[in-house]
């Protein structure tokens, strides 16, 4: 673990008496509300809220009792007549306690040498950013002329994210599996623009033979399992991944992706679960870009720190600034080495998106001066400056980089114009049935 990092503790101390005592109050309040409610309420005829309200009763005179004699016999005779006794339970704790560390990660902390990145890593990290900006500009551009059609989902702005975490990987034998926002993850893998750009044409030479589009890439050879588009639904299959690699013992583990969004679905707490619980090698990556659509996060979520989320499955975890690549890298090469270790982690990777939630997104719930304050902080503007800063190279040559990288995208789009659309005949192909399916006739 890297010592440098901010530790964020947090001590949580119930004392035991104090919780019970207003447990109890605020029973008492809650019940003596359901029985003061009246049995003309059909919900008081209900037969667990009239026993409900007979315990109440009970609760409320029970300390009267003694004192008085009560005319109804059937409350006399059901009232316990001791106080229940004092727990013996020695597992049972008097107060309770967490205690714990997070990793933080943040921006301008690391040099490249740091982390242990030659120039010329840092100089294709940079080209390989830029790929996945040039790639999403020049798509949006075809959408407008309409020659992708479905959604478009742009990555622009999180590119320090895919390039950090895929440079500190091995690439063909761990896995990734994300979300639909895949089109710079699928690059920072090593997948071709050529392989990209056709998919979104729909054209058969496309990773996805054209029939995916722009939320289902998928490459055997880097490992990358999607690309889905129901939130939060991948996160259990990413951790059936891991489990996989596990099984087979092949040393690999799984880079789970998802958005801020998905931490408020079920199926990401029930798959966080089982990779504690049976120790996978896997981390689980919330990209959080502050918005899911257009709700930002305050707005979606009672406990917007998701790594807090890490105490309920005994994870590590850490907040990562996902605009600076060098500190994305440095995080996923601790936690992938702990995943290797069989302990998965939590990582939260502050990041942003500069273009809507899709295509067809006005952007209604930001203003252009937050807009204007995150675009400082882009990723590659600031890799562009450390580059120059720490003469890695000139600025000639980042620009005759730009250059080069602008033509491999304009040569996918001729790719992928040139493709022909996928055979009539292979409509049906990839297409699971299962013909003994119980239910269908
Ligand atoms: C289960 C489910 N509910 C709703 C949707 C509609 N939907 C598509 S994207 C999205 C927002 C997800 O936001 P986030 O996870 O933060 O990812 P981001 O788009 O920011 O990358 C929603 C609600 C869906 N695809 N699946
Ligand atoms: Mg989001």
């Amino acid at each position: 673990m890297p010592t440098q990092n901010r530790p964020i503790p947090i001590r949580i101390g119930l004392f035991k008496g104090f919780f019970i005592g207003v447990g109890c109050a605020a029973t008492l309040v809650r019940l003596d509300l359901i029985h003061s409610s009246g049995t003309s309420n059909h919900c008081s005829n209900h037969p667990n809220q009239s026993g409900m309200a007979n315990e109440i009763q009970r609760n409320k005179t029970q300390s009267k009792r003694s004192a008085k004699t009560s005319k109804s016999t059937a409350t006399r005779t059901r009232a316990p007549k001791t106080r229940a006794p004092a727990s013996t339970n020695a597992n049972f704790p008097d107060e309770i306690n967490i205690s714990l560390t997070f990793e933080t990660y943040p921006a301008g902390k690391y040099t490249h040498g740091d982390v242990g990145l030659s120039d010329h890593q840092v100089l294709s990290m940079y080209q390989n950013m830029l790929l996945q900006r040039r790639f999403e500009e020049r798509a949006a551009q075809m959408y407008g002329k309409q020659k992708i059609g479905g959604f478009l989902h742009l990555y622009i702005g999180q590119e320090a994210v895919s390039t950090g975490s895929a440079a500190a990987i091995n690439i063909g034998s761990d896995s990734v599996i994300t979300a639909y926002r895949d089109h710079g993850l699928g690059l920072a893998l090593g997948m071709s623009a050529n392989e990209c750009m056709a998919e979104l044409f729909g054209k058969v030479t496309g990773c996805s033979r054209g029939k995916g589009g722009s939320m289902h890439f998928f490459s055997k050879e880097c490992r990358l399992f999607g690309g889905h588009g129901i939130v939060g639904a991948h996160v259990p299959v990413g951790v059936g991944i891991a489990f996989a690699h596990k099984y087979k013992d092949d040393g690999g583990i799984c880079l789970i992706y998802f958005g801020d969004g998905a931490v408020g679905q079920g199926a990401v707490h029930e798959a966080s679960n089982l990779a504690s619980l049976y120790e996978l090698p896997a981390i689980l990556i919330i990209e959080n870009n502050e918005y899911a659509m257009g709700t930002a996060i305050h707005r979606a979520f009672a406990e917007p720190r998701f790594t807090y989320h890490a105490v309920s499955y005994d994870m590590p975890a850490a907040v990562v600034d996902g605009m600076d690549v060098f500190s994305v890298y440095k995080a996923i090469q601790v936690h992938a080495d702990l995943a290797r270790q069989r302990k998965p982690s939590i990582l939260e990777v502050r990041t942003y998106r500069y273009r809507g939630h899709s295509m067809s997104d006005p952007m209604n719930y930001r203003t252009k001066e937050e807009l204007d304050s995150k675009k400082n902080e882009d990723p590659i503007l600031r890799l562009k400056a450390y580059i120059v800063e720490h003469q890695l190279a000139t600025l000639k040559i980042l620009d005759q980089i730009d250059e080069e990288v602008k033509e491999v995208v304009l040569r996918s789009v001729e790719f992928a114009e040139e493709s022909p659309v996928p055979d009539l005949d292979t409509i049906y192909e990839n297409i699971y049935e299962e013909s003994d399916y119980p239910y269908l006739v």
